[in-house]
């Protein structure tokens, strides 16, 4: 399964750099936040007839497609981002990828996320590791002060953007510096890569997260949302990962600065 999972997401890449010099059709979904291109449809659609062929009874969620689809009973169900980092494929920026991850009974077994334009290819099944292209990934447990920061600042959720600053101010001090990719997959791969530390994100969508939760856990990152639960692969979340050490300091003082906020 996981070899076929690989042709399919990478044939998706290949799909996503056709657009390379060619016009991008963009859409305002809810807003000049929320964007989407004939490429992330045309990508979502390949992926959906490719899934479906290796797996029929399996469901299919997916970011173009919403939530609305009844595939929620289904044992086994794909989560897909067709181009997770939207914007930075709109703008020209290079950090984008193809997420598909496949859940059964809302656990996920298999997640793949490929970034074309870097050519850098994670995956992971369930129990047997996370790699790189075939170098197998263990993520260093470093503290905050030595870890870089990866966030999302919530831009598509106004409501949110308080409390990812007041997150982003208790943090900043402590750790070694903070990086915006733009891409949440790509921020769980790079922590399973072990170029940085910590990653949260207070709202995302389950084909944001579903493939590279599972790639950074298998590297021995902890992986939850800000409560500390177990992310929700059917309605939208936060995210709050880390190695050990990383995300113990990192959860205690995201607690503190959330708490501090609910008292203003
Ligand atoms: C993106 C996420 C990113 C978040 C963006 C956007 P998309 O997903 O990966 O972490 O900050 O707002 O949600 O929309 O490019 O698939």
């Amino acid at each position: 399964m996981l070899k076929e999972l690989i042709h399919i997401v990478q044939q998706a890449g290949a799909l996503l750099l056709t657009a390379r010099g060619e016009k991008l059709d963009v859409t305002e979904k809810t807003g000049p936040r929320d964007l989407v291109t004939q490429y992330d449809t045309q990508i979502q659609e390949y992926l959906r007839s490719a899934l479906m062929e290796l797996l029929p009874e399996a469901g299919f969620l997916a970011e173009e497609a919403g939530f609305d689809r009844p595939d929620r009973e289904k044992e086994w169900v794909f989560i897909v981002d067709p181009i997770d980092g939207t914007t930075n494929f709109i703008q020209g920026f290079q950090d984008c990828c193809v997420s598909v991850a496949l859940a059964q009974r809302g656990a996920v077994r298999y997640g793949v996320v490929y970034a074309p334009f870097s050519q850098e290819l994670y995956y992971a099944k369930q129990g047997e590791g996370a790699y790189l292209g075939g170098r197998r990934l263990s993520a260093p447990d470093r503290d905050l002060a030595h870890s870089l920061l990866l966030f999302g600042s919530g831009s598509y959720y106004r409501e949110l953007v308080a409390p990812s600053l007041a997150i982003f101010s208790a943090a900043f001090p402590q750790v070694q510096d903070v990086r915006r990719f733009g891409s949440a997959a790509l921020d769980l791969c790079y922590l399973a890569a072990g170029r940085a530390g910590v990653f949260y994100e207070c709202r995302l969508c389950p084909w944001d997260y579903a493939a590279g939760s599972l790639i950074a856990r298998e590297a021995g990152v902890n992986v939850t949302n800000l409560k500390g639960g177990e992310l929700d692969l059917w309605a939208k979340d936060s995210v709050l990962a880390g190695t050990p050490a990383a995300y113990a300091a990192m959860k205690a003082l995201t607690d503190r600065a959330l708490a501090e906020r609910s008292k203003t």
